[in-house]
């Protein structure tokens, strides 16, 4: 008995001996990798030189490329916003969520304050968290007062620091907020916003294109904002409205900013960048380079700005120690509103690469977009056609920090992530406008879907036919031969298989 008493002090003896001090658990955590996700909005998997581009160049990305994993069949959820920043952030399908949809500047916030988000997660492994730029994934309950602190918003779900606009650069309201708090707010001129009615006297798109310095195409013609007729009324606030053409300078100086005084701690930053979506408008350093118009002008803005922001983390001695993530949050678009010449210049360039359709399109290019993970020394680079998805960041993220997230649609894919492994998803439900469609394996299966089949104010075809459709993108990466008739054995197969994901 004794012997055993004598046994197990000097266990316990030794577990308080083996204990880390705080210093040492500070230390620990300092070794974590800083995680930074670059995500862009509307870029598309033909818009870089690394993915096959030759009418551009986007050196900046290419190093992370060619430094890095380069995916081939890497996945936004959605081919809209805020679908897929809602399954990248939340790491859950974003057709369980109906209010994950294209929302308007005045819509509530659509994650729940108990859900587990990404920021969320990395919070509770120690990191610092922070947004710089778009949001897009509502804020506040209802109605939001914009002269007030504005919640919840990202902050409320794990952003520590938050820098961001609202919505969209073509929607109002046209300002920046800092942790909920519109930045530069005179409260003389309190700021108004509404998506039904305008405001007394204010000139819009539709009723004085004489004030516009860029014309609308389709929507796009309420409230001008420098010259840039917006989606959605506001009045006031004009000490507060951004600056466009400065808008990739002024969040990548808040991204630079934010790394140089984190540095010490891990940190995650979610550097979500507004280019390409309209409205395209280049700082004037840009303006022209590409010989393409705005939208190829604002790549190579967002590509210098990129390779601005890797040199910063060089300069603070923090390259080798953060993975960074690349991608786009959905596929292409040329005219999305705008008359901006991207149709009228676009030459030999294929926004889409192979790939068919486009942003809100269920066709490949509608969610397969560039996606490159980087770290230095770290990552071998090479090149991967597993399947993964945005969506699989928390699970994977959380293994890589010390955790496991088993409670969402977030499947682990460090492995994969990091070039370890070649074995992603087996499948993966994409979405777009609503509508879903299963990649399983080599094959992509489309079920019927009422409506039109293109939307022509775009030009893209959206994916929609009366039939089911089945192909092979192994062999037909351009989905051009529907071979549903002829598979109708892998047709069932796929069938069931999203039926069960989808809970039918
Ligand atoms: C659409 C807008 C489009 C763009 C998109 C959202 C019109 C006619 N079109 O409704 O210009 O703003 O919403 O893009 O208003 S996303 O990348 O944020 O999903
Ligand atoms: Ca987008």
């Amino acid at each position: 008995m004794n012997y055993l008493k004598g046994f197990l002090l000097i266990v316990i003896a030794g577990l308080i001996a083996c204990k880390p001090t705080s210093k040492e658990i500070s230390d620990e955590g300092a070794k974590k990798p800083n995680v930074v996700v670059i995500y862009l909005d509307d870029l598309g998997y033909g818009d870089l030189s690394s993915y096959g581009a030759t009418e551009l160049q986007t050196p900046n990305i290419d190093a992370l490329a060619n430094g890095g994993i380069k995916f081939t069949n890497g996945y936004a959820s959605s081919a809209t916003c805020t679908p897929s920043r809602y399954a990248l952030l939340t790491g859950v399908y974003p057709w369980k969520n109906k209010n994950a949809k294209i929302l308007p500047g005045t819509a509530p916030l659509i994650i729940d304050a108990a859900q587990v988000t990404l920021p969320k997660m990395l919070k509770a492994q120690g990191y610092q968290t922070a947004l710089v730029g778009k949001w897009h994934l509502g804020l506040g309950t209802g109605h939001v007062d914009w002269n007030k602190a504005v919640s919840p918003g990202p902050n409320e779900v794990g952003f520590d620091y938050a820098y961001y606009m609202a919505a969209t650069q073509d929607r109002v309201p046209t300002v920046y907020l800092k942790d909920g708090l519109v930045e530069g707010l005179d409260p003389n001129d309190p700021i108004e916003v509404d998506y039904n009615k305008n405001f007394e006297g204010q000139p819009t798109g539709k009723d004085n294109p004489e004030l516009c310095e860029m014309m609308w195409h389709h929507g796009h013609n309420a409230t001008i904002v420098n010259g840039v007729p917006r989606i959605g009324y506001m009045k006031g606030g004009e000490a507060a409205k951004w600056s466009d053409v400065d808008m990739a300078d002024h969040f990548l100086g808040k991204a630079q900013d934010y790394v140089k005084t984190h540095k010490n701690q891990p940190f995650f930053l979610y550097y979500a960048m507004q280019q390409p979506h309209v409205p395209r408008t280049p700082h004037p350093r840009f303006e022209g380079k590409s010989g393409m118009g705005p939208r190829g002008d604002v790549i190579l803005e967002a590509d210098w700005c990129i390779g601005e922001f890797i040199k910063t983390l060089d300069e603070e001695g923090i390259l080798e120690n953060t993975l960074i993530i690349f991608s786009s949050d959905n596929g292409p678009v040329l005219n999305d509103g705008y008359y901006d010449d991207a149709v009228e210049k676009l030459g030999k360039h294929m926004p889409a690469g192979p790939l068919r359709g486009g942003k809100y399109s269920l066709f490949e290019a509608g969610t397969r977009v560039p996606f490159i993970t980087y770290w230095k020394g770290t990552i071998q680079p090479g090149v991967s056609d597993a399947l993964v998805c945005q969506m699989d960041l928390l699970a994977s993220l959380a293994k890589l920090t010390g955790t496991e997230e088993t409670t969402t649609d977030s499947e682990d894919m460090l492995d994969v992530l990091l070039g370890k492994s070649a074995q992603g998803r087996e499948s993966l439900v994409i979405e777009a406008t609503t509508r879903t469609a299963l990649r399983k394996g080599d094959w992509l299966m489309i079920p019927p879907y009422k409506g039109a089949k293109k939307n022509h104010h775009v030009n893209i075809e959206l994916g929609n036919d009366e039939v089911f459709q089945l192909y092979n993108l192994k062999e037909d990466i351009s989905q051009q031969h529907n071979v549903a008739e002829s598979h109708p054995d892998k047709l069932a197969e796929m069938l069931e298989a999203f039926k069960a994901i989808r809970g039918e």
